[in-house]
């Protein structure tokens, strides 16, 4: 047998082996993931998808907290490098200045999946896959919500405050911008005052005891970036002695149990539905892209509007 048929052989038999390998006995892929943080109900339901999805693929995920700091997520994604995971993941708590970092792992040849969150790179190489909702297309709905109610109510202008997301985050952004398009121009309309909760209860609701000192009874409507912002300052609103959903109507995003709680409570008028269960996908995506497959770049998710009158008949059905 010559040399070059007997490496051909035993080429063909080490193929022949790999494929007889059961799944579970290969080398499992290991993800590093950097998550934004634990700030929101949405984030919890977000991170046991991708912790569910990871354990029943039999993935090796290593999972980070950034506690909603950039720099620990810099940080993060750094050790992964060092590690040598095969594919990074993360959910990026700000939108800008993640090019050094990116080029790190793009020179360490380990590709990179977004989910939830985008960024701004000056070079789109820099990851492969972007998985997540289309923000200004939910801030839009919130809008658009706002805009049916005030047509059967003609007669009325709305005083709206907004409570944004975390300063330079993509759903904070893009909920600002999507709202704005649809309202900008409405003379029944008008935001009085916008200012960030950081996605949190506690936050939504301090910001709010402010919005009502400063504006009282001036104030309409809240238009707050997520429903945990919005159960915060319906706390205050209620303590100030107004009836939220009511006295002030509230709009929010997300549509996680608690905001249904308080529709079905009659003190949220509507949320936007925000899909946190991506695991799945993230999980499938990062095998393609190990095993060298094409992803397509933006993988978005579909999503339902619930006004208060639906809550009922939709909360048995919710996941989140
Ligand atoms: O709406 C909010 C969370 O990035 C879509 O982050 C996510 C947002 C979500 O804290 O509740």
């Amino acid at each position: 047998m010559t040399l070059t048929r007997r490496t051909l052989l035993g080429a063909a038999a080490s193929l022949l082996l790999a494929a007889a390998i059961p799944a579970h006995a290969q080398k499992p892929l290991t993800i590093g993931f950097s998550q934004v943080g634990a700030e929101s109900e949405w984030r919890t339901a977000n991170t046991a998808s991708i912790k569910d999805a990871a354990r029943k693929a039999g993935v090796n995920l290593k999972f980070a907290d950034a506690q909603q700091r950039q720099e620990n997520q810099v940080k993060a994604i750094r050790s992964f490098i060092a590690q040598r995971v095969d594919v990074i993941a993360f959910s990026p708590v700000v939108e800008s200045g993640w090019d050094t970092v990116l080029r790190e792992a793009k020179a360490a040849r380990i590709p990179v999946i977004l989910t939830d969150r985008a960024v701004k790179v000056s070079d789109p190489s820099l990851y492969v896959s972007f998985i997540g909702s289309d923000f200004v297309e939910e801030g839009r709905r919130a809008a658009r919500w706002l805009v049916e109610h005030q047509k059967k109510n003609p007669a009325r202008s709305y005083n709206i405050v907004e409570l944004q997301g975390t300063v330079g985050s993509a759903p904070a952004l893009d909920r600002k911008a999507g709202f704005a398009e649809v309202i900008n121009g409405n003379p029944k309309l008008k935001i009085l005052r916008s200012q960030t909760g950081d996605f949190t209860r506690a936050k939504g609701k301090e910001v709010m005891e402010a919005f009502l000192k400063s504006e009282g009874k001036n104030i309409n409507v809240l238009y707050a970036h997520n429903d945990d912002m919005a159960i915060g300052a319906i706390q205050a609103i209620e303590e100030a002695g107004l009836k939220p959903g009511k006295d002030i109507l509230v709009v929010s995003i997300d549509g996680v149990k608690g905001a249904f709680e308080a529709m079905l409570q009659g003190k949220l008028n509507v949320t936007v539905e925000c899909n946190p269960l991506l695991g799945p996908q993230l999980i499938q995506t990062a095998q393609l892209v190990k095993a060298g497959k094409p992803v397509p770049k933006r993988i978005t998710v579909n999503e339902g509007v619930f006004p208060a009158e639906v809550a009922a008949k939709e909360f048995p059905n919710r996941q989140y």
